[in-house]
């Protein structure tokens, strides 16, 4: 029986330095420790033994299970100590490392302008509404003082989706529907993308993006359409911007106006870029047509109104000294990055 016991504390010793994870370390345990293990196996066997002889095996046999208990706990607390360090060494932080380069964005140059315009606008009581790319022919047009044979509906500056319906060609629609649905006082501006039939060049895209804005009260004039305006173009380029009114035509407005700002190239000298004016065309306006009010149930004999139409794109190109409209919608990054 003391060979037996022997044996078995050798055994029990030669393979848990061998045992290489926890499930072996836990099934040796079992095997020597266990209920129906082999130590507990021996123990059965006391009974056989001599008075003298039982106290002394007896004793050995507690000593082997302290031994083999000791081992069980060295090895678990090994395979711990190894396991943690291999984490550590795997999960190891070198905080001497280089950064990762994050490149951070900006915005672009059309919201970089629209956000000002609309702070310009906001600043003097605006509200901006916003409606439909694909509109009504109706509200495109018709109720704009547009009807189907106008010369100014060229076909060719409209995508007609059906024969009502096409993609907007400026945000006056906007307006319409909004003194359709509201009574004066109205003081709106509507930005938006807006379509034409146009070939890409420096100066032309099919999609281009407006701001209109539209006022109707009770005494409403062309002194305050000129005053906004005006104001409008000092915050936007600054104090010493200068601009000038000529007469134009639109059917939506009577009168029509078109205003310049000074070129400023040659501030006003008359230069290439200008064309030798001195000043270059900005935005078109005018006071909105008795006709377009009286169709929508606003009475022109009380009430008047002004509306004006800016685009963005044109006025990113002065506000930067962007050539190329095209620049703005072909994403490289080198231009992009450049308006902070
Ligand atoms: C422009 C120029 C002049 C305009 C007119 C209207 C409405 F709906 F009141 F009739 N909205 N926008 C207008 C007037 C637009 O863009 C160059």
């Amino acid at each position: 029986m003391k060979n037996a016991l022997e044996q078995i504390r050798r055994e029990a010793g030669e393979l848990l330095s061998a045992a290489a994870d926890a499930k072996t370390v836990e099934e040796l345990r079992i095997r020597y420790l266990g209920k129906k293990g082999e130590l507990t196996g021996i123990l059965k066997q006391m009974g056989s033994l001599s008075a003298e002889e039982r106290p002394v095996m007896g004793q050995l046999a507690n000593q082997v299970r302290e031994a083999i208990e000791t081992m069980l706990t060295e090895k678990t607390d090994a395979l711990r100590a190894s396991a943690l360090a291999e984490k550590l060494q795997s999960e190891r932080l070198d905080v001497t490392m280089p950064g990762k380069v994050r490149p951070v964005g900006s915005r672009h140059p059309l919201n970089v302008v629209l956000e000002e315009a609309k702070e310009i606008f906001y600043g003097m009581g605006f509200t901006a509404v916003e409606g439909p790319e694909v509109e009504y022919d109706h509200y495109c047009f018709e109720a704009l003082n547009m009807p189907k044979t106008h010369p100014a509906r060229d076909t060719q500056d409209t995508f007609y989706i059906t024969d009502d319906i096409v993609l907007r060609t400026q945000t006056s629609s906007v307006q319409v529907r909004t003194m359709e649905k509201q009574k004066p006082p109205i003081r709106i501006i509507s930005p938006g993308r807006v379509y034409r039939s146009d070939q890409v060049d420096a100066t032309h895209s099919p999609l281009f993006h407006q701001i209109e804005g539209l006022v109707v009260d009770k005494g409403v004039t062309m002194g305050d359409l000129k005053g906004i305006l005006e104001t409008f173009a000092k915050r936007l380029f600054g104090e010493d911007a200068k601009v000038r009114f000529r007469p134009h035509h639109f059917p939506y407005t009577e009168p029509s106006a078109e205003m310049d700002t000074m070129c400023y190239e040659c501030h006003g000298e008359g230069c290439r870029l200008c064309k030798g004016e001195g000043y270059i065309e900005l935005l078109g306006c005018g006071m909105v047509h008795p006709k377009v009010l009286s169709d929508l149930g606003i009475d022109p004999e009380v009430y008047s109104g002004y509306a004006f139409g800016i685009g963005l794109e044109r006025i990113a190109m002065r506000r930067f000294g962007i050539g190329d409209m095209r620049l703005f919608y072909e994403n490289d990054m080198r231009f992009l990055g450049q308006f902070l």
